[in-house]
């Protein structure tokens, strides 16, 4: 490391022994991440962290200081996925721990790797429940939201704890990882030699996993005696970086792809062999089927059920860095156990110079399939309907990101997402950055910023006006920071819809309705950004492309037809029913 401790003076020099170089544990803390190249911070400042902030701004770390540490928590995360680096995020104790811990559990969900950091009270207190500030045995609470939790006591220990968080977050399957840092930790003081010393740069933090040459060989006979083959790539396929490998082993096969949401990108969409647009197809009539780095949970349906067609007419193929995740929901045929990097270039490199291409009667199938549903949407996405519908909406916005590939979109809401992730094709990895594994509302912002700062690239977030709440506030931090992110709020006055009334007559609203007509534009007018209330898709289409080109903070209220959308998008089949319900 370079200049490792940070000096300091003892601050009254009375003899040899303290005239030595100190360093306390806020530096050792910044020279241990900045040693890392973590040198991104996302968090919100307080007692007893505050110092801490403005130190490591003062050392070069750059300090993302958000209104919620929630969005501070989510930003850190999507770091972590975009970069494969651990996303830090830094909060205090209690209360601030607390709101940054469901982003870390939803890190932890969906495989980013992130480091939640937070300031706690003083041990002793805590422990014997005497009512320190903001007490709270922090550590026990996160252990089962998170991949590991370390708590550091001594200063000398920072090294080893920040080295073991790192190690944790990245290696094997990508989690989140939280670092317990008690107040008294900050200000002890070490000799800075020592403490220079006592810092880790962690070698080789996420070693390659190479599979078994047997499971490579397994999974490529399989393969080959499939009729109706699938591969699915998932967001972890996203997520390895490995793009050249997978489109050479996806275009080498020949075999028709599907990807999942945060997966598309990866191939374009528009690519002959994406079967994004024939999805109930290919799960339902495939025989052998792929899967890269996605997981067979409930937005695949549990890997059974009509969905996948008949009963035992799937052999499954999984290629995933957790052994443990073979089985855990139907049988895996062929397991590849290995980072998706090494798995992908073992199987292209079985594959050997020559593949046979899938029967033609199958792709046909696809390719129907795909075509009419294409050409049935078709129509509906040129629609000038005004109020406008999701589809004239999203029409317009399509387009938009034809035309900046490079252009990262960030989605959430109900009908707001699932329209958006059929109607806008990706055509890069890593682009479409959405709700995730748990169809979490709220990611919104706090993902946008992050995209913002760690690509430099254009930012669209498109965001039901419910989704949006969660995190809305933070548009004041995308003004301070002047970040090129246009949000876009689908505005239907509700959650689903806006249409909803009180069955009694009263004068509540029903609890899915907001405050019709509201004018999000004016949120980001306040802070200095650009407002823009779009009634069209004409007015949309200006607004944004103007937002995109300009790169100023900006937020379009699209007014969308409340009676427009669905109860919670495509999975309405979800929500129980009552069979007591009055009509
Ligand atoms: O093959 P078939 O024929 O079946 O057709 C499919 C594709 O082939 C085809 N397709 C295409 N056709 C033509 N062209 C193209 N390009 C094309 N691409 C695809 O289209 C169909 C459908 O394709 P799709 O979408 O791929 O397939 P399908 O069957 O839908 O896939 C299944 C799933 C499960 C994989 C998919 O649906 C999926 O990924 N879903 C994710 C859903 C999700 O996560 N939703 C979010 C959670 S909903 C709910 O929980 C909400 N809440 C509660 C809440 C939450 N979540 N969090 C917190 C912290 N608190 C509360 C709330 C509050 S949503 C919500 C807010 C909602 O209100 P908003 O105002 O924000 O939003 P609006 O609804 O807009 O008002
Ligand atoms: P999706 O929601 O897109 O289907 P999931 O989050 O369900 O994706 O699955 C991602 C999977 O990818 C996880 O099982 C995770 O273990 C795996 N994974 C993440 N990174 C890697 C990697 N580098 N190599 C192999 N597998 C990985
Ligand atoms: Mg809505």
């Amino acid at each position: 490391m370079a200049d490792a401790a940070v000096k300091s003076k003892a601050p009254e020099p009375t003899s040899a022994e303290s005239e030595r170089e100190l360093t306390d544990g806020f530096h050792l803390i910044i020279d241990a991440l900045k040693l890392n190249g973590l040198n991104t911070i996302y968090g919100v400042s307080g007692i007893p962290i505050t110092d801490f902030g403005r130190m490591a701004q003062a050392e070069g770390i750059r300090v993302i200081s958000f209104r919620h540490e929630q969005n501070a928590g989510n930003a850190a995360s999507i770091a972590g996925f975009l970069t494969k680096k651990p996303g830090i995020c830094l909060t205090v104790s209690a209360p601030g721990f607390l709101n940054g811990l469901t982003a870390l559990a939803n890190a932890t969900t969906n495989c980013f790797p992130m480091i939640l950091i937070s300031g706690s009270s003083e041990r002793e207190i805590v422990d014997l429940q005497q009512g320190d500030y903001e007490e709270m045995d922090q550590l026990a609470i996160a252990k089962p939201l998170c991949k590991a939790a370390f708590r550091v006591l001594h200063a000398a220990d920072i090294g080893i704890g920040v080295a073991r968080a790192i190690r944790a977050a990245v290696s094997g399957r990508p989690g989140g990882v939280y670092l317990d840092l008690p107040a008294k930790l900050f200000s002890q003081v070490m000799d800075a030699e020592a403490g220079r010393k006592s810092l880790v740069k962690v070698i080789d933090p996420a070693p390659a996993q190479i599979p078994a040459p047997a499971a490579v060989k397994r999974a490529l006979d399989v393969l080959k005696g499939a009729k109706r083959p699938l591969i699915i790539l998932g967001k972890g396929a996203a997520y390895a970086q490995a793009d050249d490998a997978i489109r050479g082993l996806v275009e080498k096969s020949g075999i028709p792809f599907l990807p999942m949401s945060m997966g598309k990108g990866l191939l374009p969409d528009t690519h002959p062999q994406c079967a994004g647009a024939a999805r109930s197809t290919v799960l339902k009539d495939s025989d052998v089927v792929m899967l890269i780095g996605a997981r067979l949970n409930w937005l695949l349906s549990h890997g059974k059920g009509k969905t996948w067609g008949e009963p035992g007419s799937k052999k499954f193929i999984q290629i995933d860095i957790e052994p443990k995740e073979m089985d855990s929901n139907v049988e895996i045929v062929a397991p590849v156990v290995g980072d998706i990097g090494s798995c992908v270039s073992a199987l292209l490199e079985g594959m050997g110079g020559k593949w046979p291409a899938p029967p033609a009667d199958w792709i046909k199938t696809v390719s129907t399939r795909k075509d009419d549903n294409i050409a049935k949407m078709a129509p509906r996405l040129m629609n000038n309907n005004v109020p406008m519908d999701y589809h004239g909406a999203l029409g317009a916005l399509r387009t938009i990101v034809k035309e900046r590939p490079d252009a990262i979109l960030v989605n959430e809401g109900a009908n707001t997402l699932d329209l958006a992730r059929g109607i806008i094709d990706m055509y890069q990895p890593r682009k479409r950055l959405d709700v995730g594994t748990w169809g979490v509302m709220g990611i919104g912002m706090g993902f946008a910023i992050a995209a913002a700062i760690e690509t430099g690239k254009r930012v669209l977030a498109v965001e039901g006006d419910s989704a949006f709440g969660f995190s809305g506030m933070e548009v004041e931090t995308i003004c301070r920071y002047n970040l090129p992110v246009c949000v876009v709020v689908f505005n239907n006055n509700g959650i689903y819809r806006g249409t909803d009334v009180n069955p009694t007559g009263g004068s509540d609203v029903a609890p899915t309705v907001f405050v019709k007509g509201s004018r999000y534009d004016k949120m980001m007018e306040a802070f200095g950004g650009v407002g823009v209330n779009a009634t069209t898709p004409d007015e949309l289409r200006r607004a944004v492309n103007q937002a995109m080109d300009s790169g100023k903070p900006t937020l379009v209220n699209a007014v969308i037809d409340p009676s427009a959308g669905s109860e919670s998008g495509r999975i309405g089949n979800l929500n129980p029913q009552s069979v007591l319900r009055k009509k």
